[in-house]
């Protein structure tokens, strides 16, 4: 079996800060994730509200209106879907498009009714980190310890699914890289990812073209993040954390196979 699984990222958004507009459209969105799972991807991780900082929440109708063809294409095309949302009429028409995992940016916090729908399909689900919500997570962000801190939450919200019904074999963890952090959180989170991994489920990393890789090299925009995004994925696997959300799957598959080669089985 292999030693990491790469999700890749799917986003059927207008204003998404990486491949908005361009995807917009559902079959071009389809055409991407098939390429995606070519390259490697594993499981494709479907989007229709984007989350970066500040952006507009968008209603259930038109998010739904965005993901739904694009989940039924791949999912009937034997893909593995993941729907990337926080609302409860998303996440149940998509598991019933045959997206099998709900990748929920906040953990069951913005729809608690989450964690027994995905209790009743069965499904797994990604619960990730975030300090708020995305229109205000990143004015001033403030932790103790910030590694322990999304620690803490993540035990919390693990356990808070186990207890509406969620298996907890089916749950990934993911500390929310760039979801309510500075610089030197997000590097913090990466260099004690161990800490994390410690809690005992698999750990999913969300570094792909995110801002913070820009700040670190100078002021680089999104389309030139790619080696950031390399270095950080690399040191995460080799920091335990085994699912890797990315744009660019090819790139980041070799490099991971290649990390997965050089660190002791
Ligand atoms: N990042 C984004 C969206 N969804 N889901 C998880 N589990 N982890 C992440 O880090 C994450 C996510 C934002 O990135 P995008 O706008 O480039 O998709």
């Amino acid at each position: 079996m292999s030693r990491f699984t790469l999700m890749g990222v799917v986003n059927v958004t207008p204003d998404s800060f990486s491949d908005g507009g361009l995807f917009l459209e559902a079959d071009a969105a389809i055409e991407h994730g098939l390429r995606l799972a070519d390259e490697g991807a594993a499981v494709l991780d479907v989007g229709g509200e984007s989350t970066r900082p500040g952006a507009a929440p968008v209603d259930a109708d038109e998010e739904l209106e965005r993901v739904l063809p694009v989940v039924e294409a791949l999912a009937a095309a034997g893909r593995r879907v993941s729907i990337d949302t926080t609302k409860l009429e998303v996440a149940r028409a998509a598991l019933s498009a045959g997206a099998t995992i709900v990748n929920d940016v906040s953990a069951f916090r913005f729809s608690p009714g989450m964690a027994g729908l995905v209790a009743e399909a069965e499904a797994e689900c990604c619960l990730m980190h975030m300090l708020g919500e995305p229109r205000t997570m990143q004015v001033d962000p403030r932790y103790d310890d910030v590694v322990s801190d999304v620690k803490a939450f993540l035990e919390g919200r693990l356990a808070f699914a186990v207890a509406e019904g969620v298996a907890e074999e089916r749950v990934w963890l993911d500390p929310g890289i760039g979801f309510g952090k500075t610089v030197e959180h997000n590097l913090e989170l990466l260099r004690r990812l161990d800490e994390i991994v410690a809690i005992g489920r698999p750990v999913v990393v969300g570094t792909s073209r995110k801002s913070f890789l820009g700040k670190l090299t100078g002021g680089r925009p999104e389309s030139e993040r790619l080696p950031g995004t390399i270095a950080t994925n690399v040191m995460a696997f080799e920091r335990g954390a085994t699912v890797f959300r990315v744009h660019d799957v090819a790139p980041v598959a070799d490099a991971l196979a290649v990390a997965a080669a050089t660190v002791a089985p």
